[in-house]
């Protein structure tokens, strides 16, 4: 078999987003769009002569062929072995959970996460490093220098090899290794949770719904919760994964899964439900008649977390991305732990884990995680559920109702405006920058303005400093207002918005968010102008 040298041309447009790159299909299938990233992305990582790699996506449409390719430049590219999911499949947290386990140098992820797929719609790929996290600003600003000079990439001159069955072969000097792609990341999870007590749970009465939404954690979901622990068969619903995810929009919230939250809201709604995204690491927790917004997830975990074998001598620290409300510093400044405000994204969080600073970390857009891997997980965080309601008793609505007594409700909602031509987007951050100078100090939306920033973050471990966050409004009385471009659409430009407000008197916790909120959402258009911008009257999401 001979390597292949082929000449390319560099591509603009390869700058990783707040997770790898994503683009459309349609992009990703120009000729040597791929092939120049990943060179970009080997030729970032210097040593990695001999090492392993893991490899593995979402199951999405091109996943097949991405994965070929990969293999075929890997085995180039002087990789000693590739580990690969059957069938190509690894769900985002698996892959961070094998590159652990078997001490990996590295693993590709391919996938869009929660955006759509089919030919039509979202592929994208990603690094992760040895801790299992996503590669950092550091690395993937050398993939992005690299992919705007490259000259040429090595690929093997083979034909495709089969990834159907497990076992091992030589693809020219390199191993590969098909694994089961359920298999190490299922004992993980019964190492962390006491299996003995799920399985009680299931045994008597408690009904769950677990919606895999066509995408990757069905499998796992299927595998852990209906035979492992013995879930009736039907807990996990749409759970064989589809190339297209079924043509649905796989992020677990209440407007794309509003089939599990009509059910939850049902007459006869079962006990508990969750759902994950294209990728699985992010999770939609709901009780009966009651969703729990991921910021109160991390909060309510996090003060419950002694309950749950692996973190039985309690939590180091807990982390939380700056969006996210401030639920789980209450919590930690009750456990007398430190707590964290980092950037939007999971990487952030990894310098932390390895240093030991926190156990828990958590974001508002549906990611919960602990140091067990280093990324976020969406069945983790089921199973932290499930054990905490095993090991309590009581229904998620009472456990979230008390929790709000003991610490305060943090109300909190976010509304995006998705697809919004991007020199709109553009022009909206830079208005509200212009104005951030004068802020501080005005009364707005009855309430006084302490600090009006653009958040930096220089990370506690290495230094590194990461600006232009996003833009935050703080005011004096623990109210937030947040406005961020996202990092990982494919399409114009997406503006969320995130408003908090703490309610301590009890009296008056439990009121429609949108409601409490009025005031600052009303704020936040006006300040943003949007509907002069975009011409939108309204977010395309709210949650
Ligand atoms: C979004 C979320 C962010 C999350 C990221 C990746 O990023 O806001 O919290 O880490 O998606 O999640 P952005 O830049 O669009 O706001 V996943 O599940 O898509 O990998
Ligand atoms: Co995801």
């Amino acid at each position: 078999m001979t390597v292949l040298n082929i000449s390319t041309q560099a591509f603009p447009d390869q700058r990783p987003g707040t997770s790898g790159l994503r683009k459309k299909v349609t992009i990703f299938q120009q000729p040597h769009y791929l092939e120049n990233f990943v060179q970009s992305i080997f030729d970032a990582i210097p040593d990695r002569t001999g090492k392993t790699l893991v490899l593995g996506g979402d199951g999405r449409y091109f996943n097949r062929e991405a994965i070929q390719i990969i293999l075929r430049m890997a085995a180039a590219n002087a990789w000693g072995k590739v580990m690969v999911g059957r069938g190509g499949l690894f769900s985002t947290p698996a892959v961070s959970a094998v590159i652990r386990i078997h001490h990996a140098h590295g693993g590709i992820i391919l996938s869009a996460s929660h955006n759509p797929a089919g030919p039509d719609h979202d592929f994208g790929i990603k690094y992760n490093i040895s801790n299992g996290g996503p590669a950092p600003e550091k690395i993937t600003d050398a993939i992005w220098a690299g992919s705007k000079s490259i000259q040429s990439y090595r690929i093997l001159d083979t034909a495709d090899v089969d990834i159907d069955h497990e076992g091992t072969f030589q693809l020219g000097d390199m191993m590969v290794e098909v694994c089961d792609p359920v298999r190490d990341y299922a004992a993980l999870m019964a190492r962390i949770f006491d299996f003995d007590a799920l399985r009680r749970l299931f045994a008597g009465n408690f009904r769950m719904r677990f919606d895999a939404m066509h995408a990757i954690t069905g499998p796992y979901a299927t595998e852990i919760l209906e035979n492992q622990l013995g879930a009736a068969q039907g807990t996990v619903v749409n759970g064989i994964p589809l190339p297209d995810f079924g043509g649905g929009h796989p992020d677990p919230n209440l407007v794309y899964a509003k089939s599990l939250a009509d059910a939850l809201f049902a007459e006869d709604a079962p006990d508990f439900g969750a759902a994950s995204d294209g990728d699985g690491d992010r999770n939609m927790i709901l009780g009966r008649r009651f969703f729990v917004t991921p910021s109160d997830s991390l909060a309510v975990l996090a003060a419950n977390a002694t309950r749950i074998p692996a973190y039985q001598a309690g939590l180091k620290g807990i982390a939380r991305s700056m969006p996210t409300s401030q639920a789980a510093d209450v919590v930690a400044q009750r456990l007398g732990i430190p707590h964290y405000e980092t950037p939007t994204g999971w990487k952030f969080f990894g310098n932390l884990l390895d240093a030991g600073k926190i156990t828990f970390c958590g974001e508002e857009s549906f990611g919960t995680g602990s140091d067990h891997v280093r990324e976020k997980d969406g069945l983790w965080a089921v199973l932290a559920w499930l054990s905490i309601i095993a090991a309590c008793g009581k229904s998620v609505a009472d456990m979230v109702i008390q929790h709000w007594q003991d610490f305060g409700r943090h109300y909190y909602t976010r509304h995006d405006y998705e697809s919004i031509p991007a020199s709109a987007g553009e022009e909206i951050m830079k208005t509200l920058r212009a104005q951030l100078p004068i802020l501080a100090g005005q009364t707005l939306a009855g309430r006084v303005v302490q600090t009006a920033d653009d958040f930096a973050y220089t990370d506690p471990i290495d230094g590194s400093i990461s600006s232009h966050q996003g833009l935050r409004l703080l005011f004096n009385d623990g109210a937030r207002l947040i406005f961020r471009l996202s990092g990982t659409g494919t399409e114009g430009a997406t503006v969320r918005i995130y408003h908090e407000h703490l309610e301590r008197d009890t009296a008056r916790q439990q009121l429609d968010p949108q409601r409490v909120l009025h005031d600052l959402i009303a704020l936040g258009k006006d300040l943003s102008r949007i509907e002069q911008f975009t011409g939108r009257k309204a977010p395309t999401v709210i949650t």
